[in-house]
């Protein structure tokens, strides 16, 4: 009812009449304080006038840096991909056409269980309550429509627009994140950030997160049923899967395998989880497209013990495994499942792993059955100095770049698969997107990467496709400093969709994408970019990259033939778009 008129009660009316304390007694400060004590030094951003307050608050906060981002698709990713080597990420966006564009990032935060706090400069908080239209909506007069969006990909929502109960609304989304290990939404009315109130007045105790812990009972009963089985079993395989991150088990996992002598595989999306150096390791575990008679090992056990597994169409090649769950011991963070009996629910997959390895007899033969399986490393045939290079010379390079010292971004795309193929030396970081495969997502993904890691070089693998999704915030990597490497694979299209189903809207437009990043680099910072066709030049790239530019963003754009591409590629996508069809 007050459309167009200034409200009666200004913005003084919500500040408490009682206090007049001091200018970092504010929610603003309040927010920064608690980021950085959960580990979170840099939030990526877009401003917009519903944040630019606090962002001001933010920056004052020592300890707590500002990225600025070119959109708001990006900054979520980065937030992903910060979250990923630091535990937790944050982004900061206005309100619905800043909201709305992250939301894409925000959802694949989900569905990889990455606690990122999305946090959205909202409306005054005189607005609401009144019929006003605002900017930055699609004209209606309900402020609703961004939080109801981010209800379906977010654990909590806070709307922040009162002083009083802020503390808590801020503090309970917070603890949320980290306690389910998923992103929350905190809309933050615009006027509040920089009012002081007695809330905020001291330093926030740091939060101390209870301990989820095991039913006893069930904990005891799982892992006696688990040896039970596994005692009668010959050929035992373990598997690792995904959740093993988010149930905090990589280590336990470890020591299963350690303790009990199984061999074990990794599922692709949990790459990167388990050491590859393990003397018990087989490989990847991905249906047909598994590593050399990982899949026949695999399937050929007579009980497997599948830790946090995520079986979708793409991680199942199709619905395709030959696995029968009858001979398997499904362990989930907090449940367990043997021999497809009934469940043992409120069990920790760690407190499991670990009882576990300390039950179950050593099984030295299961381990040495399969070490006598001699598979050579695949060497692909030389290439002439000249000849057009092949994706699998370049990714011989690839893995001899790779070192403790450096992480491995694969994007959505053929990189799956090449790089699943890597052997990722101790140490080796490893990040893709497997469950949501929203392309793009690697550029983003490496600049929150590589900000949260710095001691690492991070070395994106991006197809030409994907890369053409987000390309911008190569700028932001330059503001940064990074000395990131990027692969750009030029293959001319959608080659991943190519296998799955053909069509003329596979072809992308070509680029000039050398020149698009010197154009982006403009002569601020340091960059260096380069186009390799062949191996010889591949060769004088890398060397190049590792050393006169080692301290340089360095773009290595390579052009292969469109039909290039990986044989797992080629098998997975006959099945998957059999599944499809
Ligand atoms: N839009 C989004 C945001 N995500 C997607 N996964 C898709 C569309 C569908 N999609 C999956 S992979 C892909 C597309 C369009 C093509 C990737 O092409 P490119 O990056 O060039 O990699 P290539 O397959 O050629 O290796």
């Amino acid at each position: 009812n007050n459309v167009g008129f200034a409200p009666q009660n200004g913005s003084s009316a919500i500040q408490p009449a009682s206090f007049s304390g001091s200018s970092d007694a504010t929610l603003g400060r309040h927010l920064a304080r608690r980021l950085v004590q959960i580990g979170v030094n840099d939030v990526f951003s877009v401003p917009g006038d519903f944040n630019l307050t606090l962002l001001d608050h933010l920056i004052a906060e020592p300890g707590l840096k500002n990225i600025g981002c070119c959109n708001e698709l990006n900054a979520g990713y980065a937030a992903d991909g910060y979250a990923r080597a630091r535990g937790v990420g944050a982004c900061v966006v206005t309100f619905t056409v800043g909201g709305l564009s992250i939301i894409n990032a925000i959802a694949g935060a989900y569905s990889e269980s990455l606690p990122v706090i999305c946090v959205v400069g909202g409306p005054n908080t005189n607005d609401y309550g009144t019929n006003r239209i605002l900017h930055h909506t699609i004209g209606l007069s309900d402020f609703t429509q961004e939080l109801r969006c981010f209800r379906t990909v977010t654990c909590y929502q806070a709307v922040v627009n009162h002083l009083e109960d802020a503390h808590e609304q801020i503090d309970r989304a917070i603890s949320t994140a980290l306690k389910e290990s998923k992103p929350v939404y905190i809309s933050i009315s615009c006027n509040l950030p920089g009012i002081p109130h007695p809330t905020f007045s001291r330093e926030p105790i740091p939060f101390v997160l209870s301990p989820k812990l095991s039913n006893k009972v069930g904990l005891d009963a799982a892992v006696e049923a688990t040896t039970a089985f596994l005692h009668k079993a010959v050929k035992p395989v373990m598997i690792a899967g995904r959740k093993l991150r988010v149930a905090q088990a990589c280590d336990a996992f470890v020591e299963l395998a350690d303790a009990c002598g199984y061999p074990f595989a990794v599922m692709p999306s949990a790459k990167g989880l388990v050491p590859e150096t393990h003397a018990h390791f087989i490989g990847t575990y991905w249906g047909a497209v598994s590593t050399t008679f990982c899949a026949e090992i695999v399937e050929s056990a007579d009980a497997y013990i599948f830790a946090g597994p995520n079986f979708n169409d793409y991680s199942s090649v199709g619905y395709s495994l030959l696995l029968k769950k009858e001979k398997a011991i499904i362990v989930q963070p907090d449940r367990v499942v043997v021999a497809n009996g009934p469940a043992f629910g409120c069990v920790l997959m760690k407190d499991f792993l670990r009882a576990l390895s300390k039950k179950l007899n050593r099984n030295t033969t299961a381990y040495e059955n399969y070490h006598r399986i001699y598979v050579p490393n695949g060497m692909p045939l030389k290439c002439e100095p000249d000849e057009p290079l092949r994706v699998n010379i370049l990714f011989q390079h690839i893995q001899n770049m790779i070192s403790g010292n450096t992480a491995v971004i694969a994007e959505t795309g053929d990189s799956w698969f090449n790089c699943q193929k890597l052997k990722l030396p101790e140490g080796c970081g490893y990040e893709f997107q497997m469950q949501y495969g929203s392309i793009g997502w690697s550029v983003g993904a490496t600049l929150g990467y590589a900000q949260s890691a710095p001691e690492k070089r991070v070395i994106a693998c991006i197809g030409d496709g994907s890369f053409q999704m987000t390309a911008q915030d190569v700028s932001t990597m330059l503001r940064c400093e990074h000395k990131t490497i990027i692969f750009l694979i030029n293959n001319g299209g959608y080659t991943i969709e190519v296998e799955i189903h053909d069509g003329p809207y596979n072809v992308i437009k070509n680029w000039n994408y050398t020149g698009l990043v010197d154009a982006i680099h403009n002569g601020e910072g340091n960059c260096w970019t380069t186009k390799v066709q062949c191996e010889n030049e591949l060769i004088q790239a890398i060397e190049k990259a590792v050393g006169e530019k080692k301290d340089c963003l360095c773009f290595i754009e390579v052009i292969v033939h469109k039909d290039d591409t990986s044989k797992e590629l080629l098998e997975w996508g006959s099945r998957v778009s059999a599944a499809n069809s």
